[in-house]
């Protein structure tokens, strides 16, 4: 089945949502939300005990936009077993259903795992014969083309040829805004850094709401004991990634949007650095959850 002691391959993976689809039928929901470029399955779990659909705040959150952070398909993965297998944590059930998606670039994903480990893009045809693939995480419908993304197509931040070029951003936009009005939080996983960044990420701009997940952020980052986080902005403490999705989730009306930047430094984290990262950062998920469960 899926351990936290190794990294996995796409076909893991889904087995294993698969695996949770079928074992809990009244809890967790296997969505397929459309193919990716060389036509894998676009998965997705929603994890909900909920009785009426859409009745409850809801929680997303996603891995493996960029095809090398590896960690962070495994954080989702991870996350996904605490609320469905774990007793202990029925709680984060209450009054919240869950959308979870471990890998949102399963092509580029595969290609880092079977040819080149460094890969970070899709893995779509462009303008360029040489250069395949565009950067997820500049092809997003907001402020798309500006600072910190590239028109080049070598590029490693290449924005694409129009927001939403990619048919994995064009899905997933598509099924987040379906569920706007329920989602409360928005978590997108990359690695590395260890920081939670706060829109904008385009400009150094802030939402009107910064200070409140300022606020949130440092309370959840409190609960890290191994790997201690930075929190803020995203430009103050990285740069600028104009076209990048949280930038997209915050315009959309999202309320609480980071991306989380997984530890340590560098894109290649050992498996056996898996199981104390994932684990230090659950207790986060917890303080998360307390807050969006009251939101209506
Ligand atoms: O550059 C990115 O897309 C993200 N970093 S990564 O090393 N995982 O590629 C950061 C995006 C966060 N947003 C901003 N820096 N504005
Ligand atoms: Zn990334």
């Amino acid at each position: 089945k899926m351990d936290w002691i190794s990294y996995h391959r796409l076909d893991d993976i889904y087995g294993y949502l698969n695996y949770l689809a079928a074992t809990y039928p009244n809890l967790v929901e296997l969505i397929n939300i459309g193919t990716s470029y060389e036509n894998r399955s676009l998965y997705l779990v929603r994890i909900s005990n909920a009785t009426a659909p859409d009745s409850q705040p809801a929680v997303w959150i996603d891995g493996g936009f960029h095809a090398r952070e590896w960690i962070s398909p495994a954080l989702a993965t991870y996350i996904i077993k605490q609320i469905v297998e774990e007793p202990a944590n029925a709680k984060l059930l209450n009054n919240i259903d869950w959308y979870i998606m471990p890998v949102a670039n399963p092509d580029g994903y595969e290609y880092s795992h079977v040819r080149s480990r460094l890969w970070r893009k899709t893995r779509s045809l462009t303008t360029s014969a040489r250069c395949l693939g565009v950067d997820p995480n500049r092809n997003f419908d907001f402020k798309w083309g500006g600072s910190g993304s590239s028109s080049n197509p070598c590029s490693q931040v290449f924005k694409g040829s129009k927001a939403f070029s990619e048919v994995e951003t064009l899905a997933y936009s598509k099924f987040i805004i379906s569920k706007s009005k329920q989602i409360k939080l928005y978590l997108t996983l990359h690695s590395y850094g260890q920081k939670l960044l706060i829109p904008w990420g385009y400009d150094r701009e802030y939402p009107s709401n910064f200070a409140d997940m300022l606020a949130l952020g440092n309370c959840a980052a409190s609960k890290f004991k191994i790997f201690k986080y930075g929190v803020g902005n995203k430009v103050d403490l990285l740069y600028r990634a104009a076209g990048n999705s949280a930038d997209w989730a915050k315009s959309i009306g999202i309320d609480y949007v980071y991306t989380v930047e997984l530890p340590t430094r560098g894109f290649v984290v050992p498996a056996s650095s898996i199981t104390p990262i994932v684990q230090d950062f659950f207790p986060a998920i917890d303080v998360f959850a307390t807050k969006i469960a009251t939101l209506k």
